[in-house]
């Protein structure tokens, strides 16, 4: 029987397509920005995010910290949710490898972070204080419950950090998700900001992959931090092969997965002993927790659908988050479902 694989979009495979471009893909040595495919993929990428220049990154992470290390100097400081990305899962690089320290602000359930906090966040020019130099937005965000951010509120922040002389960077791990669930193009989400970071490789299925998009100078910057990073990867037009098509032929199908998202959270609501988290999500991930009366751990029930074949993500104690993607498909939403009311 398939495996039902809900823990991540980030367990995706390349699709048919991706390895048939990737089979032919012209490559060359991309540290010295020969690589076409490479080339053509960075263009693209910052063309979708309305920015003079992209790089092609190996991860998520990568692409987040190489856009931190850029902005920031050693002792300065990035304002940014207490629950987003760049705080919680990226081992604490900022801190480790560039001595930028986080100032963490309450994150709304809607993902986004108080206005008025964050204005009260940013420091006087005073020499006892660390400098404010950056604020971290995440859209889709991924705590939150995959809720995406209005491109009014992105512009709100960006207006506020600019007028106080700091910059924005946008973690758009899911910006294609939150585009598509809002009917608005990814542009609009992050114009505003200085710096924006995608992935290729969650729903749009690529196998590697991340840009990060910036302004020309910034960009340029960023090359030299990817270098120290050892984000070099020469030949790897093979992986952006797939980048091109995952922007080509991946993204307006994302509401396919938003739809199954919604059928998935529904059919959990209506199952006796779990509750959603965050309600009927916007866009591909379903958080759910168990009630008081269920005498099981989420682990406990977890490894009881992976014994039907089904794999959830097990966020805490009693919680779950379940991700849609492309090789989720109607019938194996049903499973899940059957499978957690099978499983309590
Ligand atoms: N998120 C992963 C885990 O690390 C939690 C997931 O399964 O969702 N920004 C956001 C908002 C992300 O959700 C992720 C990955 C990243 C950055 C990092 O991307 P990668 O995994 O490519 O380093």
């Amino acid at each position: 029987m398939n495996i039902v694989d809900l823990r991540s979009d980030t367990v995706t495979h390349p699709t048919p397509a991706m390895r048939q471009a990737m089979a032919i893909a012209e490559v060359g040595d991309d540290v010295m920005g020969e690589d076409p495919t490479i080339n053509r993929l960075q263009e693209m990428a910052a063309e979708r995010m309305g920015k003079e220049a992209g790089l092609f990154v190996p991860s998520g992470t990568m692409g987040n910290l190489a856009a931190i290390l850029t902005h920031c100097n050693r002792g300065d400081e990035a304002i940014m949710g207490n629950l987003g990305h760049t705080f919680l899962f990226e081992g604490g690089g900022i801190a480790a490898l560039g001595g930028v320290q986080p100032h963490i602000l309450p994150n709304q359930p809607d993902g986004t972070i108080d206005l008025e906090q964050i204005g009260s966040a940013i420091r006087p020019d005073d020499p006892h204080q660390p400098i404010s130099r950056l604020v971290i937005l995440e859209n889709t965000h991924n705590r939150c419950g995959g809720v995406a951010l209005t491109s009014q509120y992105t512009l709100q922040v960006c207006e506020l950090a600019h007028s106080k002389g700091l910059k924005v960077h946008l973690d758009g791990a899911r910006i294609f998700n939150a585009a598509i669930a809002q009917g608005v193009d990814a542009r609009e989400l992050s114009g505003p900001a200085d710096s924006v970071t995608f992935c290729l490789s969650k729903g749009l299925c690529a196998p590697v992959g991340s840009v990060l998009c910036g302004s020309k100078e910034f960009i340029q910057r960023a090359h030299r931090i990817r270098k120290q990073l050892g984000g070099g990867m020469r030949q790897a037009g093979v992986l952006a092969a797939a980048g091109i098509i995952a922007l080509q032929q991946m993204v307006d199908r994302l509401s396919e997965d938003h739809r199954r998202a919604k059928r998935l959270a529904e059919g959990l609501a209506a199952t006796p002993g779990i509750r959603l988290m965050a309600g009927i999500p916007q866009t591909n991930m379903v958080f759910a927790i168990l009630d008081h009366d269920v005498p099981l751990t989420a682990l406990q029930v977890a490894d009881r659908l992976k014994k039907s074949n089904i794999l959830v993500g097990v966020v805490g104690g009693r919680s779950f988050r379940l991700v849609t993607h492309y090789w989720i498909d109607d019938e194996g939403v049903e499973r899940a479902v059957q499978g957690f009311r099978k499983a309590l």
